[in-house]
């Protein structure tokens, strides 16, 4: 050690786990079903949820949370389906625990919600670090993104329940095999379930929207914490 290292003898990371582990119980404890949703810029997380909360919010009570590193245009476009807070990191990378938590706090719910999503920042590296105190999280991988994506960056696959295979519409323009994809993501974690969604068409929603709500059902009805 030289005299600029400072040693703090724990990990600079047990804080940020520690508040995500009492965020997820007190979650559970509500009812509330947490979502953590990244991927790279623009691969269609905010239309997800919006076609998402379209189907669900008539029999769900649903709130979100959406990362970006500047701008409120992601909670403006929420909002009409739901109570929504943006959180700016003014440069990060990525959301942490405490960003979410000072977020829950301002979107002010007077009772608890059933879903809550959390749209990380767009970026397929940082965010896969950090855990937000999510019972769940989903990666989104766009058919114009390229079928090789899952391993080259296999943390966000790896730490990931579900992942949503994106903007199958323009299937028929791109050359994307969802079999290579799968192949390769399933090579990184061998249960990685798959929902190839379109946003626009709403072919496939059906399947991640019941897929959802088993989520839900199989960790906070049977009380499992993660
Ligand atoms: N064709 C097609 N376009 C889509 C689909 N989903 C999203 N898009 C388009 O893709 C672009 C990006 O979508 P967003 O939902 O903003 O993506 P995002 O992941 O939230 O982006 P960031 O928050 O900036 O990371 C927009 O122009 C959407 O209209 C889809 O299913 N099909
Ligand atoms: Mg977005």
């Amino acid at each position: 050690m030289n005299e600029k290292t400072v040693s703090v003898g724990r990990s600079i990371l047990a804080e940020p786990a520690r508040l995500a582990e009492e965020f997820r119980a007190r979650m559970t404890r509500s009812g509330t079903f947490v979502v953590n949703l990244m991927s790279s810029p623009g691969s269609g997380k905010t239309s997800l949820l919006e076609a998402t909360a379209r189907r669900l919010g008539d029999t769900y009570r649903l709130a979100c949370l959406v990362g970006d590193i500047a701008t409120d245009r992601d909670a403006d476009r929420l909002r009409r389906y739901m109570p929504a807070v943006q959180l700016t990191t003014g440069g990060a990378c990525r959301l942490e625990p405490p960003l979410v938590e000072a977020g829950f706090q301002r979107l002010k719910l007077d009772r608890p919600v059933d879903f809550l999503f959390i749209e990380n920042v767009g970026n397929l590296v940082c965010p896969a670090s950090f855990d937000l105190g999510e019972h769940v999280r989903v990666v989104v991988l766009a058919v114009t993104e390229g079928d090789d994506k899952p391993g080259k960056y296999p943390k966000a696959f790896r730490t990931s329940t579900a992942c949503v295979l994106s903007k199958i519409d323009l299937l028929p323009y791109v050359p994307f095999r969802i079999d290579s994809a799968i192949a390769d993501a399933r090579s990184i974690r061998a249960d990685l379930e798959f929902f190839p969604v379109s946003a626009v068409s709403g072919e496939g929603l059906d399947s991640w929207l019941k897929a959802l709500i088993h989520y839900r059902n199989s960790r906070i009805l049977n009380g499992c914490t993660k």
